[in-house]
């Protein structure tokens, strides 16, 4: 992650070099980070060589980003919601099982909903996990209305007392919208039940700045709380989990690093920031 750092160590020493600009500007690009980041954080070097760089980036950064809390709150009195969505592939049911566990290590009563119903193989993904971390896991037949087992499950874990409930949905592309039109339609009829505190968009941190067209019509259906960031481990092209943020004002509260159960953490932008910035 410390994908900027070479170059702070170096402009923090000596004057940057017309090649050295452009050299970093290609480094930016490539790390998904957004045109508006790179021509801010380009501006700030070409003015500032002394070693208040860093810092002067790092504030750039962090008062672009969100200031809602990064933190999923739990709600005392009722079952917490979390409904899980994104386009295919990205980690939505990993990211499910990951937050689970952590749940579960907290002492929480944990109940997961199967609520994609498009392949056989996806209920028994998250069967399989949720006998693993010791979750029940509400699932109904192939093909299934998604809608009825999240309702479903909604209603179960009212009647017994979970204290949350973690529904995860089918990849689908945000340019289908008869798909989006049924996950807005997932979200009515829990709601019917239980209000849902938490829609969480899962990106997969490797894909482009396509994330960002792609995160903004789910927010349009389901009016995202948060963003998951997932395949962050080995990756160079992290920046798209800011560029994300800054475009539609929702904080990343998650990130995936890998494919283990315990591979989440709560994302900490200060920390992502100064690694970004500092380590070589
Ligand atoms: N390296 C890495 N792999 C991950 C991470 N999260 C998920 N994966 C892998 O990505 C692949 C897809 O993960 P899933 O959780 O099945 O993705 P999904 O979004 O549920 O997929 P669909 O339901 O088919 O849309 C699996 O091989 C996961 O192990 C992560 O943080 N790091
Ligand atoms: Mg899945």
């Amino acid at each position: 992650m410390g994908l900027f750092g070479s170059f702070f160590a170096k402009f923090s020493r000596n004057k940057a070099t017309p090649e050295d600009l452009d050299e970093f500007r290609r480094v930016l690009i490539e790390s998904d980070i957004g045109a508006e980041f790179t021509d801010e954080i380009l501006k700030l070097v070409e003015k500032e060589r002394s070693e208040a760089l860093a810092e002067k980036v790092t504030e750039c950064i962090l008062s672009s980003l969100s200031q809602e809390p990064r933190t999923i709150a739990l709600v005392p009195e009722r079952v917490t919601t979390i409904l899980v969505v994104g386009v295919n592939g990205t980690g939505k049911t990993t990211s499910v099982a990951k937050m689970a566990k952590r749940f579960k290590g907290e002492g929480k009563k944990v109940l997961l909903a199967a609520a994609d119903t498009f392949r056989a193989a996806a209920v028994e993904q998250l069967t399989t996990w949720g006998e693993r971390i010791g979750a029940p896991v509400v699932v109904g037949k192939t093909n299934s209305d998604p809608a009825s087992v999240a309702f479903d499950a909604a209603t179960k874990a009212t009647a017994e007392h979970f204290e949350i409930l973690i529904i995860d949905t089918a990849g689908r592309l945000h340019t289908k919208s008869n798909l989006m039109e049924e996950l807005t339609k997932v979200r009515r009829v829990v709601e019917k039940v239980t209000p849902i505190d938490e829609v969480l968009f899962v990106l997969d941190g490797t894909t482009g700045q396509n994330g960002i067209t792609q995160a903004r019509t789910f927010m349009d259906a389901v009016a995202l709380t948060g963003l998951i960031v997932t395949k962050l481990d080995g990756s160079t092209k992290g920046g798209i989990a800011l560029a994300t943020e800054r475009a539609l004002k929702i904080p990343v509260k998650l990130i995936g690093t890998g494919e283990g159960e315990g591979d989440l953490e709560i994302f900490d932008p200060a920390t992502y920031v100064s690694n970004l910035l500092t380590q070589p």
